[in-house]
């Protein structure tokens, strides 16, 4: 089984402690900064964007998780300033380009990740499998936080583990995004994910970031 990383979804910050949590973040190890990209029009939501991540960067070492929830990304790599090792999420919903997308973050020098609503099957990944280092299997509908899990996606991570296995991708990880409680990540580490993205169910519940941390590792070890 891979290891397991954290990423805590930067639109869950509480924006009166930025720079406190992102200290709490470095001290904690988590492996990555989930950053929710939404245009309006893929999803009914506009959240972080292009300034934001540039900004980040300024203020932590610790790579980017973007997950753009944004129609036609293959045109829009180039906006984000990739750097080395981040992780980049484009939806294969959202494009007729899928191919196109993953491998114009490849060229940025970011790790393509691709990125699947609830509804979506796994079959669309049979063609990009060279093209991607992790699938972001959405265990909500993407929009909001603080949503529910739907129960279905449980069962999809495990048919995603299965399926990438099966086919010589053991090293290609799982990212779940959408109400990964404490609980929950129990029973999608059980499943076969291995990267959590920590929103308000689990790293933001509360005001100690640093023990709910501590908390989610310890469910997803
Ligand atoms: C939702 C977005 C997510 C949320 C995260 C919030 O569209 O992609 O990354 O930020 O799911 O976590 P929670 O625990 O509130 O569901
Ligand atoms: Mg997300």
């Amino acid at each position: 089984m891979l290891t397991s990383f954290v990423s805590p979804s930067m639109m869950c910050v509480d924006y009166r402690r930025f720079a406190e949590t992102l200290r709490t973040f470095e001290e904690a190890g988590v492996e990555l900064l989930h950053v929710d990209v939404m245009d309006g029009v893929f999803v009914k939501n506009y959240t972080l964007g292009t300034d934001f991540c540039r900004n980040l960067r300024k203020m932590t070492s610790i790579p980017l998780d973007l997950h753009l929830m944004i129609t036609e990304p293959e045109w829009k790599i180039p906006w984000f300033d990739v750097q080395p090792g981040e992780w980049v999420s484009v939806h294969a919903e959202a494009t007729g380009h899928l191919q196109r997308a993953l491998a114009a973050i490849r060229s940025a020098g970011g790790k393509p990740v691709c990125a699947l609503n609830p509804a979506t099957p796994l079959d669309v990944l049979d063609y990009v499998l060279d093209d991607i280092d992790a699938v972001l299997l959405m265990t909500v509908n993407p929009g909001f936080a603080g949503q529910k899990l739907i129960p279905a996606t449980l069962r999809k991570i495990a048919d995603c583990r299965r399926y990438l296995d099966e086919r010589g991708g053991g090293g290609i990880r799982i990212e779940t995004d959408g109400n990964v409680s404490f609980e929950n990540a129990v029973k999608m580490r059980a499943a076969g994910a291995d990267t959590f993205v920590a929103g308000s169910s689990s790293v933001f519940r509360g005001e100690d970031l640093r023990s709910n941390i501590e908390h989610l590792r310890r469910c997803v070890t």
